[in-house]
């Protein structure tokens, strides 16, 4: 009997070992086939991600494209800016240059007018101070010199004055010569023949006012001075390279 009972617990025991395989060969084709199901959806999503990694990269392409888009724009108008802005600068200088030109031409127009209006100004003052040295008397002017020279020279100074060595028409012009208190050269001469004695205007000398004795130098003396003057006849004929002061007349109005 122990036999037996031993042999159905053997046979149990087997009997429990197979089922336990069975058990175990059927959970492994389950794993297996749940392996089986389940890998492909472990494997599946591969798909999506590299998708996922082409629309990153398309989406990066595009994002650089428009970065070097927008980056080309920036440097277009850079680009048109400094163009502009040199162009501008450049005109700046042009028109810069063009004042200072004018003002320069204005500057030395300004130079040369006050130069001419200081010449000017000399000139007039030499002219009043000329003015000065003139003495008017009945309708004419006179200018008795400070300085002595010949009386052809004289002349040359009376006919840069536009005047000539004083012509005496009358007594009073006599006395009015007499009245400088000096040797002066006056306008006549016998240079051209001995004896005839005429006018710087070529007018013959009909009024007399001879010293007495006079003339007397013959051809050494052919030029005509007031030399006596304390007397109304002073005049005195004279060497005409001696040096004496001298006297013009101009008529006061032409
Ligand atoms: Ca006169
Ligand atoms: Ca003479
Ligand atoms: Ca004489």
């Amino acid at each position: 009997m122990d036999q037996d009972y031993v042999n159905v617990d053997e046979i149990l025991g087997h009997h429990r070992r197979l089922k336990r395989e069975q058990k175990s060969s059927q959970d492994t084709s389950v794993n297996h086939e749940m392996i089986q199901i389940v890998q492909p959806e472990t494997t599946r999503p591969e798909l999506p991600d590299a998708e996922a990694v082409k629309s990153s990269c398309r989406a990066a392409a595009i994002l650089l494209g428009l970065l070097s888009f927008f980056l080309l724009i920036g440097l277009i108008i850079l680009g048109c800016l400094f163009t502009q802005g040199k162009s501008q600068w450049e005109m700046e200088t042009v028109t810069l240059q063009k004042l200072y030109n004018n003002v320069t031409r204005g500057r030395n127009q300004l130079q040369a007018n006050y130069n001419s209006a200081v010449k000017e100004r000399d000139e007039l003052q030499a002219k009043l101070q000329d003015c000065a040295n003139w003495v008017f008397f009945k309708g004419s002017l006179y200018y008795v010199s400070s300085n002595k020279t010949s009386w052809q020279n004289s002349r040359q100074d009376c006919l840069q004055r536009g005047a000539d060595l004083m012509i005496i028409n009358s007594q009073e012009e006599q006395n009015f010569a007499n009245q400088f208190k000096k040797y002066l050269w006056i306008g006549m001469t016998d240079s051209e023949t001995e004896g005839s004695w005429k006018w710087v205007d070529g007018t013959p000398v009909t009024t007399r006012y001879w010293n007495s004795g006079e003339p007397n130098g013959g051809i050494n003396e052919n030029c005509g001075q007031i030399k006596n003057y304390n007397s109304q006849n002073s005049w005195n004929d004279e060497n005409c390279s001696n040096l004496h002061f001298w006297i013009c007349e101009k008529r006061a109005s032409p």
